[in-house]
């Protein structure tokens, strides 16, 4: 009697892996073999064993493959639009003073709090479909754009309905504490009491955070309003992360280690005390150019410094309407190189492997047997050419899951 063949299995064959286990983990005329939603075997083709004979095969085209792209940092859902807010910027008002007048963060607030979760759903997953189209299979979404409890809930289950699409796994951070709302003005203490006491606790009970974030900064949060909310955070057996250091230095990302967080993001003005602490802590830095390039930031993140004691360095788009409207990951690779002066593979290796740690997922950012099934293709002859295009789009294919996706 014939076997017949099983319909999960697969390979995927044409292809140069990018493994990014090690260094780019390059592989020539490579396949990969996957069963439903994981990979079994990888290798050069012709040492493809026999028990895959009978598999589906399928021809990436001689293109490039990587893990599909985990964006570790974004602001995803949220109402309106900051258009306007740009205009301003661009003719000469700067961040900050936007936010203190009331626009910034809080013109957001005011647009989300009005949108129902119909809208911020449609409005998100365009945002979403633009990213995973270059090459994203794994997002991380906060929220922050409620400010009060039913709003921030509001975010989060649009970022779980989100989840819901076979083509992205979404991971959740509660960003409750982004800024202080204008019920609270004047008093960021009393808007943390009531996060600790009542928000974070209900975001808890509906299972709707898989990580707890803030802003620590002149304009944010202080390091003892910080501290309360990690140790609760930690009361409630969630694991936190934050912004720190991104308009000045606030001691946040070292704080953030000693609660060991996933990861400290921005960090522009990072020094070297903290960056010990977050090299014990294994606290990634989650590294976002957009960010910098649309603030026309000048200070550099200490990236040197980040390498010298082996901080793992992510790339993310921070993708929100006001400091970062960014919709391409890829892109971020480009800007990690060229502003930064990350190396390609640096840069890729923090969109794959190190992103993948700093949302602290462990099965996958690599290829490699046992790990998900989730690759991007790339029309490239040199994987560096990632890092040296500027815009177009070079992802030609997405798998997730084992399956091939169409955008
Ligand atoms: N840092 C950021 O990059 C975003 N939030 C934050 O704390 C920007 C949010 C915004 O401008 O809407
Ligand atoms: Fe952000």
């Amino acid at each position: 009697m014939q076997s017949t063949p099983d319909k999960d299995l697969k390979v995927w064959k044409d292809a140069t892996l990018l493994t990014m286990a090690d260094g780019y983990g390059r592989i020539e005329n490579g396949a990969i073999a996957t069963l439903q939603d994981k990979i079994v075997w990888l290798g050069p083709a012709r040492d493809l064993p026999m028990a895959y004979a009978e598999a589906e095969v399928i021809s990436c085209g001689g293109n490039f493959l990587s893990p599909g792209l985990i964006d570790c940092h974004t602001h995803l859902v949220y109402g309106g639009s900051r258009v306007a807010e740009f205009k301003q910027r661009l003719g000469g008002m700067s961040y900050a003073n936007i936010a203190q007048a009331g626009g910034g963060i809080l013109s957001t607030v005011r647009a989300t709090r009005d949108a129902d979760e119909y809208e911020l759903f449609s409005a998100a997953q365009k945002r979403l479909t633009q990213l995973q189209r270059s090459g994203v299979t794994t997002i991380e979404i906060k929220s922050g754009y409620g400010l009060d409890l039913d709003n921030e809930l509001k975010i989060l289950r649009v970022a779980r309905k989100i989840g819901q699409n076979p083509a992205v796994d979404v991971v959740t951070s509660f960003l409750g504490a982004h800024t202080v709302p204008p019920e609270f003005q004047g008093d960021a203490q009393a808007y943390m009491d009531y996060i600790t006491h009542d928000m974070l606790p209900a975001v808890v009970r509906e299972n709707l955070a898989d990580a707890v974030d803030v802003f620590c900064e002149t304009i944010g949060f202080n390091t003892d309003q910080v501290e309360q909310l990690f140790a609760r955070a930690h009361e409630l057996g969630l694991p936190v992360k934050i912004h720190a250091e991104q308009l000045s230095n606030s001691g946040g990302a070292k704080l953030a280690a000693d609660y060991q967080a996933l990861s400290a993001d921005h960090l522009e003005y990072l020094d070297e005390t903290a960056i010990k602490h977050m090299a014990a802590a294994g606290t990634v830095a989650v590294l976002l150019p957009g960010a910098f390039y649309a603030l026309r930031e000048t200070q550099l993140p200490p990236i040197a410094l980040l390498r010298k004691y082996n901080v793992p360095m992510a790339v993310a788009s921070d993708s929100n309407p006001g400091s970062a409207p960014v919709l391409s990951l890829s892109l971020m690779i480009s800007m990690a190189s060229t502003l930064f002066r990350l190396t390609p593979e640096e840069a890729l290796a923090g969109v794959t492997r190190v992103a993948a740690q700093a949302l602290g997922l462990r099965d996958r950012g690599v290829l490699e047997v046992g790990k998900k099934a989730d690759f991007a293709l790339w029309d490239i002859h040199h994987p560096a050419e990632l890092a040296y295009q500027i815009g177009g789009n070079l992802c030609v294919g997405i798998i997730k899951d084992g399956k091939a996706i169409s955008l």
